[in-house]
C-alpha cells in the first residue's frame, strides 16, 4: 500500500513541479528464489524476501542507468535489493558507492542474530557482506564498504548490532549526537568525502527516522526522532551537494497513518531532496 499512498500524496507532481521529468515505472514483481530453510525459525518470509531482493537488484541497476530512481516501499528489506543494484551501477561506472541511512534502527542483524525474524532488520548486514546469508539471499556481487556508510537518527540499537558497529568504521550519528551538535557539520563532512572520492550516493529514508509526532504512519515508531526542520535541512543539504543518485522511501504503513500526513511529509522531503526550497539562495559549497 505504500507506493499507492505516495502516488496519492502527489509525489510525482511535487517533483515535476520542480521542472524535473518524472516517469512512474510501475511495480516490481518478485522473482522466484529457492531459499533453503533456515535454522532460525523466527524468520518470516525468507524465500519471498530473497525473490524481491533479486528483482529489486536488477531493477535498481537498470533504472539507474539513465535516471535518479526513487524506490517506494514496502518495508526496509527493500534496500537489500536497491542498494545491491546501486552497487552494481557504481561498479559499472568505476566509482565507489556511499550510503546515507536515515533510520531509528541500524538494520544490521544477520539471519542468525535476528530475534524478531523481521527481515527489515537485516539489509545492512547483507549489503556489507556479513556471513550467514549464502544460500538464503541472492549472492552479493558488490559488497558495500561499511566505512562508506553514514547512519543518522539511531535510537534503537540491539546488542548484536552494537557489537557489529563498534569497529566497523561506519559513521554513526545517533539522536544524542544530533541533539548535542546538530546534523549540519557531520553531514557536510560525509558529503565532502563522497565528493572527493567521486562517489555515487544512495539515500535510504525509513519513516521511523522521523519523530512519531509528525510521522505516525509506521509500524515501529520510536520516540525522540528527527523534527520536521531537521529532516528538511538534511534533504536541502543533500540537494545542494548534487551527489544523490537514488533514494528509498520505506516503512510507510498507510493503515497506521493519520489522514495521509506521513505520506505527504515523505513526499515533501523527497521534493526538498530534488530541489524544492524556501527561497533561492547562493549555493554554498559544502
Ligand atoms: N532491530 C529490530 C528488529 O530487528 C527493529 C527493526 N525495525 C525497523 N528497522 N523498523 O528500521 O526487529
Ligand atoms: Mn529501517
Ligand atoms: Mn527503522
Ligand atoms: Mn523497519
Amino acid at each position: 500500500m505504500g507506493p499507492s499512498a505516495y502516488r496519492a500524496a502527489g509525489l510525482g507532481d511535487a517533483i515535476r513541479d520542480l521542472g524535473i521529468p518524472v516517469e512512474d515505472a510501475g511495480s516490481v514483481a518478485p522473482v522466484p528464489f529457492a531459499a533453503s530453510a533456515h535454522p532460525n525459525r523466527a524468520i518470516h518470509h525468507l524465500a519471498e524476501t530473497a525473490g524481491w531482493t533479486l528483482a529489486l537488484t536488477e531493477a535498481a541497476f537498470r533504472h539507474s542507468a539513465e535516471a535518479r530512481p526513487i524506490f517506494l516501499g514496502g518495508d526496509h528489506s527493500l534496500s537489500a535489493g536497491t542498494v545491491a543494484g546501486m552497487g552494481l551501477r557504481a561498479r559499472a561506472e568505476g566509482r565507489p558507492l556511499f550510503l546515507l541511512w536515515l533510520d531509528a534502527h541500524a538494520d544490521l542483524h544477520t539471519l542468525d542474530t535476528t530475534t524478531s525474524g523481521n527481515l527489515h532488520g537485516v539489509p545492512l548486514a547483507y549489503l556489507t557482506g556479513r556471513p550467514g546469508f549464502a544460500g538464503y539471499f541472492p549472492p552479493l556481487e558488490a559488497a558495500l564498504d561499511p566505512a562508506r556508510i553514514c547512519m543518522v537518527g539511531l535510537r534503537s540499537v540491539d546488542p548484536a548490532e552494537r557489537e557489529i558497529l563498534r569497529d566497523s568504521g561506519t559513521r554513526v550519528h545517533d539522536m544524542r549526537d544530533i541533539d548535542e551538535t546538530g546534523i549540519v557539520a557531520p553531514l557536510r563532512d560525509f558529503l565532502r568525502e563522497v565528493a572527493s572520492a567521486d562517489g555515487l550516493l544512495h539515500v535510504s529514508l525509513d519513516v521511523d527516522f522521523l519523530d512519531p509526532g509528525i510521522a505516525p504512519g509506521v509500524g515501529t515508531t520510536v520516540p525522540g526522532g528527527a523534527t520536521f526542520r531537521e529532516a528538511h535541512l538534511i534533504m536541502e543539504l543533500l540537494h545542494d551537494s548534487g551527489l544523490v543518485r537514488s533514494l528509498d522511501l520505506v516503512e510507510l504503513n498507510p493503515f497506521l497513518d493519520e489522514r495521509g500526513r506521513t505520506a505527504l511529509l515523505m513526499a515533501d522531503l523527497a521534493a526538498s531532496l530534488f530541489g524544492r526550497r524556501i527561497l533561492d539562495r547562493p549555493t554554498r559549497s559544502f
